[in-house]
């Protein structure tokens, strides 16, 4: 079982940042710096985005217990570390998603409709969210962040100053390629983002058995870019860790790797228990310090959120939740020979002969 580290204690690790919280628990205000920038409707639209987050996730859920999924990967929890990073960014900014992110789909506005006809697999290649700057889901850990710095050096060529972001987990920073993505952003100086989403867990495996560092965010130094540990329930701490790298990344100052200590409070995915390897207490722990609990305080404390505000937030829940059961009940499966639609650009004869090889297996079904 593993033990939890109140997160403040992780500011005294030599050499490293404070991490960066802006609202404690209870909504307060902790630390000096405040995003004086974001308007009140900004604020508020920030929260919607998290409660409606919440209540798909919930729906995402419920179809999967319902035998209309195969499965899903819950982001309860981690819905500040999304909203409050993706929320920084410009539209035209590219997200280079792994499979926990919701709640940065959320903020870009795809349709909860074409999200859960991704997870149902009725869309072979997944949807098309080129409109959205937003690359596919990544289910292979860590190969986008790769995608992401090519992205970015690309950008860079191009004289563009938009940015690429690789979302990634605590167990992706154990992987090879995202060694490799790190590494060759910092030598190239390349505009990238790299927002992991430190939920402490890889499936059973807990941060602790992953690495020997105290921290993600260290690891930034041995790639001489900039490293930031923030507070990833904290939504506006999130938000300017974000807004930090991306006016560094714009100005030609590079990458960042920021490190939103998070947790993740449901099973890795439905197929999962986490209460088989898990310490309930832990788990008890981190509800305290619930997201979107904390922010909601902290907006009716600052007179930026009403019970108006509220049930119009939860009815844009609901009307998501709609939206998404009413698209995956019971949609009709695809057909199998799609399957080699969106494979390459532009078709091949290897291709043509492994399609033809399934049109004729499956005339055999018939
Ligand atoms: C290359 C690769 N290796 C192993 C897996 C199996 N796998 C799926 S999720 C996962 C854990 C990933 O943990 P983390 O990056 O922390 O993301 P989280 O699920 O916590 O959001 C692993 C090892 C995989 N999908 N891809
Ligand atoms: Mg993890």
């Amino acid at each position: 079982m593993s033990t939890v580290e109140p997160l403040l204690e992780l500011g005294e690790v030599q050499g490293l940042r404070e991490p960066l919280q802006v609202i404690d628990h209870a909504g307060r205000q902790t630390g000096e710096r405040y995003p004086d920038d974001l308007s009140a409707s900004e604020h508020a639209a920030m929260l919607r985005a998290m409660i409606v987050t919440r209540r798909l996730d919930t729906e995402f859920v419920n179809l999967q217990r319902q035998g209309q999924l195969a499965l899903f990967p819950s982001c309860q929890g981690q819905e500040a570390a999304q909203v409050g990073t993706t929320s920084a960014l410009r539209s035209t900014d590219w997200l280079f998603p792994q499979y926990r992110e919701l709640g940065a789909f959320v903020v870009r506005e795809i349709p909860p409709e074409a999200i859960g006809l991704m997870w149902r697999g009725a869309l072979h290649g997944g949807v098309d969210m080129v409109e959205s700057c937003c690359a596919p889901m990544s289910i292979p850990i860590g190969t986008h962040a790769l995608h992401a710095v090519g992205y970015a050096m690309g950008a860079q060529l191009d004289g563009d100053d938009t940015v690429g972001v690789a979302f990634i987990g605590d167990g992706a920073m154990s992987e090879g390629d995202v060694h490799e993505a790190l590494n060759i952003a910092a030598v190239f100086n390349a505009p990238c983002i790299f927002v992991v989403q430190n939920n402490q867990w890889a499936i059973s495996v807990p941060t602790n058995q992953q690495m020997r560092s105290r921290t993600i965010a260290q690891r930034a130094s041995a790639y001489a870019m900039t490293g930031v540990r923030c507070d990833g329930n904290d939504v506006l701490a999130s938000y300017l860790a974000m807004q930090d790298a991306i006016e560094r990344a714009r100005s030609g100052g590079g990458p960042t790797l920021i490190e939103a200590v998070t947790y993740r409070m449901n099973s890795h995915t439905t197929s999962d228990d986490a209460s088989r390897y898990r310490d309930p207490d832990e788990v008890e722990h981190w509800s305290r310090l619930d997201p979107i609990d904390r922010y909601t305080k902290h907006l009716i404390a600052r007179q930026l959120w009403s019970p108006d505000d509220q049930t119009l937030a939860e009815r844009a829940g609901e009307e998501a939740a709609m939206r998404l059961r009413d698209s995956v009940f019971d949609a009709a499966d695809p057909d199998p020979l799609t399957l080699f639609d969106n494979v390459l650009s532009r078709r091949s004869p290897e291709l043509d002969r492994q399609r033809s090889l399934m049109a004729e297996e499956l005339s055999h079904g018939k």
